[in-house]
């Protein structure tokens, strides 16, 4: 069976999709398109071979060829699209965040419950990485024993000036957020943000340490600084009561020169997350293909953005502050 995708949204992330589906994806075929920009649009079903550029999102959402969609547009416009794929029965992935505020997480989470099945998976694709998932698989383990604390640290080369201290957590930390839920197969019960001095590279925008607690008591630190200037780069450390998993990213090739040894570091999230990005989609078409569901789901999408909203206070009120997750609805177990 061949998986007949649209897609919403054609700047960096959904051209990436794009091609990650044209070039790497078995099972599945880009059909149609949806950009503001209709050039952009154009550009990349062009490249699709046979893909129409559609007028507006709600008609390709509607088309009868269209069987799954890729929601790659403005945040603010993610819980509405969503909403539409749900209604027209048809799956999407969401990059995230879920939807721009608690309320219109919730919305998404009521139309999926309505429609009775999981339809939207949330592009949180870290999930698909090979070191998160074998450090994941190392829970419950015998030889590390009982996990304490998970390090992360979260540092992007530059970024846009639109990027504010704000956005650092609840754009780039949310990553965070959701993999150590993932990891750790539990929700938070509080967090305290800690803000850095900015940098001369940033004035406004600074780095942020964020401290939180897992309802059993494990502790997660954050480190997000996205103006580090010499790469992307994103570490975990998993402590146990015997031993540590780290993330070892795989580096092909070591380099010595100019009187150093090394290895080069990507330069954003597309080159260090290559892998996890495929996966991620090779197994939504599968899971479509088969009727099933993977990958971060509404839920999930909803209580990242719970941990966001938490930390936004936390950094504000400078005090520890509880994580107001609320009890899991039976359909997201
Ligand atoms: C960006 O929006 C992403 O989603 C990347 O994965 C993340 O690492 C980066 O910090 C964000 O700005």
């Amino acid at each position: 069976m061949t998986v007949r995708v649209g897609l919403i949204g054609c700047g960096v992330m959904g051209t990436d999709h794009a091609r990650i589906l044209r070039r790497e994806v078995a099972g599945a075929r880009l059909v149609a398109t949806y950009d503001a920009d209709k050039s952009r649009a154009e550009a990349v079903a062009r490249r699709a071979d046979g893909a129409r550029a559609f007028a507006s999102a709600r008609a390709l959402i509607a088309d009868p060829d269209v069987q799954a969609v890729i929601i790659a547009s403005p945040d603010e416009t993610h819980a509405e699209l969503s909403i539409a794929c749900i209604e027209a029965g048809k799956p999407a992935l969401c990059e995230k965040p879920l939807a721009s505020s608690l309320d219109d997480c919730r919305a998404v989470m009521a139309a999926e419950m309505k429609a009775g099945r999981r339809l939207i998976q949330v592009g949180f694709m870290r999930r698909f990485d090979p070191g998160y998932r074998a450090m994941k698989g190392k829970i419950g383990e015998a030889e590390l024993g009982r996990p304490i604390f998970l390090h992360c640290v979260h540092r992007n080369a530059i970024a846009p000036s639109y990027i504010t201290s704000d956005l650092v957590l609840a754009n780039s930390a949310v990553h965070e957020f959701d993999i150590s839920r993932f990891i750790l197969d539990e929700e938070f019960a509080s967090v305290t943000v800690i803000s850095g001095k900015p940098t001369r590279n940033a004035e406004t925008r600074r780095p942020q340490f964020v401290a939180l607690e897992s309802q059993s008591g494990i502790v997660v630190t954050i480190e997000v600084f996205l103006d580090a200037q010499y790469g992307y780069d994103v570490q975990a450390e998993l402590v146990c009561e015997n031993g540590t998993a780290s993330l070892a990213p795989l580096r092909p090739l070591a380099e010595r020169r100019a009187g150093r040894d090394g290895s080069a570091v990507e330069s954003d999230w597309r080159q260090r997350f290559a892998d996890a990005y495929r996966v991620q989609l090779q197994e939504w078409i599968a899971a479509i293909a088969d009727g099933g569901a993977v990958g971060a789901s509404a839920w999930d999408g909803y209580a990242a953005s719970v941990t966001a909203a938490a930390a936004l206070e936390a950094r504000a009120s400078g005090v520890k502050t509880k994580v107001a997750i609320g009890e899991r609805p039976g359909f997201y177990v």
